[in-house]
């Protein structure tokens, strides 16, 4: 029966992480899969998870299964980190889940059992696997404009334009913050008015917040999600801990629902744990214990916060270097956007045969739509990488 399979097309960002490993050229660079590397390129653990791994290994007394709603202290410790105090009392319930992608699942399940007939609006360009975590059922997916490659930022006047003429029947996803793949991201009066057009149109607001504590800090980036939180009746919000805890594998993520009364809010937490009952029954326990650790030690809550402040601004003064080091060696301002992008992404706006040429003449690996990681680069292979991009632009 296997034989009537189709094969399926492997993923862009995963499918480049073989041809790096073994290409032997010493001055490689490996900018493509989104996972944070320090300054040796290494994807090192935090010593606030390998301290709270330790305790968990000491302290916990059972395996027993955790429940449908995973770890409730975990989702209490999640809806403090991403909703601070704007969560309205009663109206929010998480979920703990398989990283983001088990949440994005779970919720595009409640949505599809809401709205059987829902139309999802991405942005353009998105994250290629909400094409595949979102699609269920007859839901169907489609785009809104958002980034525009002339500027390489926020085409704002278009995003909006196009969201006002949607209704209660849509479903819009929004980056929480640093944007993947583009880097361009909304201001917080651009923020407040897409809330704003939420209530007027009655879309229903689907956050996807990966990268917390990646831009411009750890409250600064949940500004969207809590804006909306304290603006709109319903929102729906898949979070991971993959990035900003850097616990990858360990599959740590949380599902919110939030109901426009205390009612519907219990009705649709009922449903997102029976969706994962008919997916995965319960979570994986590991990674969710090790945040809640963190969490609720407000010695290792400093230091997890301090340690995302290194990871952070390592890559905004990374960017700052770009920025300079191509206007120095003659790149004019036009690749500043850089400098103004947040998060571990950045699109160049390079063509997909100049993405070729910097991977077979430079030894340098990003995704083909020339999404860079900025944590990939170090210090003194700046000033080689602009000049390689300058050199297959230019030349
Ligand atoms: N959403 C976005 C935009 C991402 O880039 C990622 C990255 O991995 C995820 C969700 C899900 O992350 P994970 O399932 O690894 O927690
Ligand atoms: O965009 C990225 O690189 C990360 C990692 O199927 C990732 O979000 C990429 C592809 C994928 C799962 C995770």
């Amino acid at each position: 029966m296997f034989e009537t399979l189709p094969h399926p097309k492997p993923d862009a960002i995963l499918a480049q992480m073989a041809p790096f490993k073994v290409d032997t050229r010493p001055d490689k660079m490996n900018l493509g899969v989104g996972v944070y590397m320090n300054d040796k390129g290494e994807t090192i653990i935090l010593d606030s998870v390998k301290e709270a791994e330790r305790r968990l290994l000491e302290q916990e007394t059972t395996k027993t299964y955790v429940g449908l709603a995973g770890d409730v202290a975990y989702n209490e410790a999640m809806k403090e980190i991403v909703f601070g105090d704007a969560a309205p009392a009663g109206r929010v319930y998480g979920l703990q889940a398989p990283g983001g992608s088990g949440s994005l699942r779970v919720l595009a399940e409640l949505m599809a059992r809401m709205r059987p007939n829902a139309k999802v609006w991405v942005s353009t360009p998105t994250w290629p696997n909400h094409y595949a975590l979102l699609k269920t059922g007859n839901i169907e997916i489609a785009e809104y404009p958002y980034f525009d490659p002339e500027t390489c930022s926020v085409d704002f006047d278009a995003m909006t334009a196009k969201l006002r003429t949607l209704g209660s029947d849509d479903v819009v996803i929004l980056h929480g913050c640093c944007h993947n793949p583009t880097g361009a991201n909304l201001s917080p009066a651009q923020w407040d008015e897409v809330a704003e057009i939420a209530v007027e149109t009655g879309f229903l607001p689907f956050f996807d917040i990966a990268y917390q504590g990646f831009g411009d800090g750890l409250e600064e980036d949940a500004y969207g999600v809590r804006k909306f939180a304290s603006t709109v009746k319903e929102m729906l919000v898949a979070v991971s801990c993959s990035k900003n805890f850097g616990i990858y594998r360990d599959r740590v993520g949380c599902a919110f629902v939030m109901g426009g009364t205390e009612e519907t809010a219990t009705l649709a937490n009922e449903n997102i744990q029976n969706i994962a009952r008919g997916m995965y029954s319960m979570p994986p326990d590991h990674g969710a214990s090790v945040v809640r650790i963190i969490w609720q030690d407000p010695e290792l809550r400093q230091q997890w916060m301090d340690e995302l402040k290194t990871m952070c601004t390592r890559m905004t003064s990374l960017r700052n270097l770009l920025a300079e080091s191509f206007r120095k060696q003659g790149g004019g301002d036009r690749f500043d956007f850089v400098a103004v992008h947040r998060g571990m992404f950045s699109l160049l706006g390079l063509t997909p045969e100049q993405v070729d040429k910097l991977r077979q003449d430079h030894a340098i690996y990003m995704i083909g739509d020339s999404r860079v990681n900025i944590a990939g680069m170090q210090e003194q292979n700046i000033d080689r990488f602009v000049a390689a991009v300058l050199e297959v632009t230019q030349g």
